[in-house]
């Protein structure tokens, strides 16, 4: 899919995206909302940390459909925006998901407050009167919960409010390109590889494996807020959509149960007519204001005229797809458990299941919004969510920790609690705001959450991190104040699922107590096992965007600069991310053990088998590449390929083929600056986290040249002899050389869909007057299977991707006139 629009030239002066403080006044001209005012900060006391964890209210399927709206609009909430006294908070617009109709979870924990002036759709949720607060803080997107074979069926529903954004509405179509903040920024970045059109939506339901394109897994599509009526009331709305979303839903319905494979919807000729043509009339309306110069309904028009699928929408869509059930052709087992209807007719799904190579992974998935120059804002608003699909993997639980229900809402994966981490901020966090760190982490919404579990008792925590940085590097458990793990460790924990992919048995197993990064995008699901002593404990962790960051401070490598060796990176400090309360009745059998291996072998689909050597039809690299040019980061460009994103394709890969990817990343931290030794600024290496939308991956092969022996700061990697025991000699001269040493299992492989790719390093010769860079990597496997058309490849770190760090995949049928007769 191409960009339609051309660079832009930068004009009026305008800040990043959100609503910081201080800006400029200009309504968008068809809004008859109050302009928004520039006000001082409004500092409040922040809430307590330690509160019990907050309750996400959830979308969830029934009979075979997840139906539901995703309302985006705009709220006051209470910030902490990292810098100074951290029990001072500062009012902010946000924009928000809320899920209309969505009810409380099942798990413990607080109910999220309704507060004074919050005006909540009528249906919007069971909010209990709560700890009273005049203020509103941040509640995550409803968690969505599906079940494998389940269809998705989600209006989305666009009534953001721009006179509080000012001018937020795209200025790429009034011709002013990218979003300003006085002399800072946007420096050398260009249309539209910039921050720019903050107040359009969508939604990447990340970690699904279906349908790329039309109303599933778009990305490119977007999703102008609304327009308003002269009182100021939304023209789209849940009512005036319901009854073309029913009939499409419907039409969806019928046409992806014909096939397991099935990409439908193909063209907007497959849209009810009627809702086509009210879209063509609002995208006119919308054009007609004169200071929309680049119109948005020619380019729509003219994507549809060329059979491709229409970018730009007012108000609302709907997304329709499927998470496909695979069935291995011997299996017996059913995609629904007794009591759970499939959407699909029974005769025929398990022939349409055959047609799978892959099938939708269950576990612990997420969404969020992903429209290109507005991600990071959008997420960092809170824009994100978890999205739960339940299947064999729950069952196996349910089975072993269960006391009644063994699906549905008394089943016992739902009493686990859902963690959905985030840095919630107004500006995207180019850098570090202060020499204590970026923004913190919060687990839904709030600071450092309680937890509470039994003595000896065994929980299922689905850690989801959706920060637009941070990656959560998680060391291990303490009491509280502590700043560093208890040791021994007074809690156990195994990993059984990355990335919503269960372990197999092998991997479970041989999980013991491990840390973790837990890298932007990326899911962690731990089982937990409580000390049996009653008390109170924290979970420590700190932020890392590099695995350097994650070491104790004296084991950081240094460069040679000048004055005196310089560190790497600047390793974090660890903090409590939640708190645990250890207390009541022991817990007893299963309850306080870890689930068998076997039992988790036992449910691991055949479909996430390793991909063998012979399956690998074709071999690629992918080079991720932040260069600082003049000065600051805003002038750093980062690109895949030596390109920033434009829309075209970067690298086309055949359907139902397998690939082994290496993925370089040749970002530094020290080179060679007019004879000197220099560092980057801000100094430190970057791990940027490689995320594929569709299918997973795994990984075959690892270098981290910066990587050291354990507990020291001497590099494990040498490049002048002697190595020393546990060192590997390369040869700095001869670039096939710089690979891991020593052979890794190929076997019981993870499957990922981020994963952050190690930096380089600069190897200093010469009596440090050269540097060579030696870029990190990692091969990856994956089967690019079942579903055709183009997704995006980018950087988790999404002012990143933003700022240029994505290309386009696309997949496509292979089909040729020749034969072999
Ligand atoms: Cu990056």
């Amino acid at each position: 899919m191409s960009m339609c629009h051309p660079k832009w030239k930068l004009v009026a002066a305008l800040a990043i995206g959100g609503a910081t403080i201080g800006h400029v006044v200009s309504a968008h001209a068809q809004q008859t909302l109050p302009a928004w005012t520039p006000q001082s900060p409004q500092y409040v006391q922040c809430p307590a940390p330690g509160q019990p964890l907050l309750q996400i209210p959830e979308l969830i399927s029934q009979g075979g459909k997840l139906q539901g709206t995703l309302l985006l609009s705009n709220a006051t909430q209470r910030l902490y925006l990292g810098a100074g006294d951290q029990s001072q908070c500062l009012l902010q617009d946000v924009r928000q998901f809320t899920g209309v109709s969505a009810v409380l979870p099942a798990y413990p924990g607080g109910i999220p407050p309704t507060y004074p002036g919050y005006a909540a759709p009528p249906s919007y949720p069971k909010y209990a009167p709560l700890p009273a607060s005049p203020y509103l803080d941040p509640v995550p997107g409803p968690t969505l919960r599906a079940r494998v074979g389940d269809i998705v069926q989600l209006t989305f529903l666009n009534q953001i409010g721009t006179g509080a954004y000012w001018n937020s509405v795209d200025r790429g179509e009034k011709g002013q390109g990218c979003d300003q903040s006085s002399a800072l920024y946007p420096g050398l970045d260009t249309f539209p590889d910039c921050f720019h059109g903050s107040s359009t939506g969508n939604i990447h339901f990340h970690g699904t494996h279906t349908n790329p394109g039309t109303t599933g897994d778009n990305i490119f599509i977007e999703v102008r807020p609304s327009l308003r009526d002269a009182s100021g009331q939304p023209l789209v709305t849940q009512a005036s959509v319901k009854a073309p979303f029913d009939q499409f839903f419907a039409n969806c319905e019928t046409e992806l149960n014909k096939s397991v494979l099935s990409q439908w919807p193909r063209s907007w000729s497959d849209f009810p007519p009627a809702w086509v043509s009210t879209q063509e009339d609002l995208l006119k309306r919308y054009d007609s204001d004169p200071v929309i110069v680049k119109k948005l309904w020619p380019v729509d028009d003219a994507q549809r005229r060329a059979g491709a699928w229409p970018q730009y929408y007012i108000g609302a869509t709907p997304y329709c797809f499927r998470l496909p059930a695979y069935q291995p052709a011997a299996s017996t087992q059913s995609a629904h458990p007794p009591g759970h209807a499939a959407a699909t007719t029974p005769a025929t799904t398990m022939e349409q299941s055959r047609a799978l190579q892959m099938g939708q992974a269950p576990g612990t998935h997420w969404y969020h919004a992903h429209k290109h120059g507005s991600t990071t804002i959008n997420v960092a608003n809170g824009m994100t969510g978890a999205f739960i699909i339940e299947g064999g993997y729950d069952d196996i639980l349910n089975a072993f920790y269960g006391t009644g229900e063994t699906t549905g809402p008394g089943s016992w994966t739902r009493s686990q609690p859902v963690l959905v981490v985030n840095q919630l901020g107004t500006s995207p966090n180019l850098f570090r705001l202060n020499p204590t760190g970026a923004l913190p982490f919060s687990v839904n919404g709030r600071f450092q959450p309680a937890l509470t579990m039994q003595p000896g008792q065994v929980q299922l925590w689905r850690i989801v991190n959706t920060s637009s940085r941070g990656g959560v590097y998680v060391a291990g458990f303490a009491p509280p104040n502590a700043t560093t793990p208890s040791l021994p460790q007074v809690f156990q924990w195994k990993q059984i699922a990355q990335d919503g992919v269960q372990f197999n048995g092998t991997s479970y197993g041989d999980s013991q107590n491990p840390t973790l990064l837990i890298s932007a995008g990326n899911r962690a699901d731990l089982l937990v096992k409580a000390p049996t002593t009653p008390g109170q404990y924290v979970l420590l962790s700190l932020q890392a965007r590099s695995r350097c960051e994650t070491l104790p401070v004296a084991q950081v490598p240094t460069i040679p600069t000048p004055s005196k060796p310089s560190p790497i990176c600047g390793p974090g400090s660890l903090a409590p991310l939640l708190t645990v309360s250890v207390t009541g009745t022991p817990a007893t059998g299963n309850q306080a053990q870890f689930i068998p291996q076997s039992q988790v072998q036992k449910a691991f689909p055949s479909f996430l088998n390793d991909v063998a050597d012979s399956e690998v039809r074709s071999t690629k690299t992918v080079v991720f590449e932040s260069k600082p040019t003049a000065g600051g980061p805003p002038a750093t460009m980062h690109t895949i390929d030596g390109h920033k994103f434009d829309g075209n394709v970067g690298q086309v890969v055949l359907l139902n083929t397998a690939e082994e990817w290496k993925v370089e990343n040749r970002t530094v931290n020290g080179g060679i600056k007019q004879g000197a030794v220099a560092t980057t600024d801000p100094p430190g290496i970057v791990d940027h986290p490689f995320h594929i939308h569709i299918n997973p991956f795994q990984i075959t092969e690892f270098f981290d040249p910066n990587e050291v022996l354990p507990g020291t700061s001497t590099y494990k990697y040498v490049f002048q002899a002697p190595a020393g025991p546990g060192q590997c000699l390369l040869d700095v001269t001869r670039p096939e050389t710089w690979k891991p040493c020593g052979t890794r299992p190929k076997t019981n492989l993870v499957w990922w869909d981020v994963f952050a790719i190690p930096s380089a390093r600069a190897v200093f010769i010469n009596n440090n007057t050269q540097a060579v860079v030696v870029p990190g990597y990692f091969k990856m496997r994956s089967r690019f299977v079942d579903f055709t058309g183009q997704y995006v490849i980018h950087c988790h770190m999404l002012a990143h991707e933003d700022r240029g760090m994505m290309t386009v995949v696309e997949v496509v049928p292979f089909t040729t006139a020749y034969s072999h007769q």
